[in-house]
């Protein structure tokens, strides 16, 4: 049986991936809205892995007998200034998803639950993965600066750009 106060942080954290995946969702129409449609295609692959990663977990915790939660969203930000804008906020969530992950890591420990410190062991891998590429990604966008080829350029390639990889 799951640990209640376990199920109630991944719970928290359910929550926590669907609202990043409805907020990536929003990011991605944004874009699509600007003509910047490589950029659409990887914030609508980003928005999909972030409803994997809430799939995974609404999945484990009901194999360990608990219950999971399936919650209600809010409507997220859909105004964005520009592609800096976007992705200075993704980081900033991401940072927050990360610390989140953290701290149900500490938890698992306190409460000796090691099958799931286990578990969210991928998580942890993960939002490093996610961190860096929001960096990365603002890097380049540092670089551009007001550069209309180079944006042209950037919007092509994130296309491409597989969030997962
Ligand atoms: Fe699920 O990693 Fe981002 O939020």
């Amino acid at each position: 049986m799951l640990d209640e106060q376990v199920q109630n942080a991944l719970n928290a954290q359910i929550e926590m991936e669907a609202r990043s995946s409805h907020f990536y969702l929003a990011m991605a129409s944004w874009a699509e809205n600007q003509g910047l449609n490589g950029t659409a295609e990887f914030l609508y692959r980003h928005s999909d892995e972030e409803r994997m990663h809430m799939l995974k977990l609404i999945r484990f915790v009901n194999e360990r007998g608990g219950q999971a939660a399936i919650p209600a969203l809010d409507t997220p930000q859909s105004d964005f200034d520009d592609l800096h804008s976007i992705f200075s906020t993704l980081l900033a969530h991401e940072n927050k998803v990360t610390a989140s992950i953290n701290e149900i890591v500490g938890l698992c420990l306190s409460r000796r639950d090691y099958t799931t410190h286990n578990f969210m062991q991928w998580y942890v891998a993960e939002q490093i993965e996610e961190e860096a590429l929001a960096r990365n990604i603002l890097d380049k966008l540092g670089l551009i600066g007001k550069d209309s080829g180079g944006l042209y350029h950037f919007d092509r390639d994130l296309g491409q750009l597989d969030p997962e990889a």
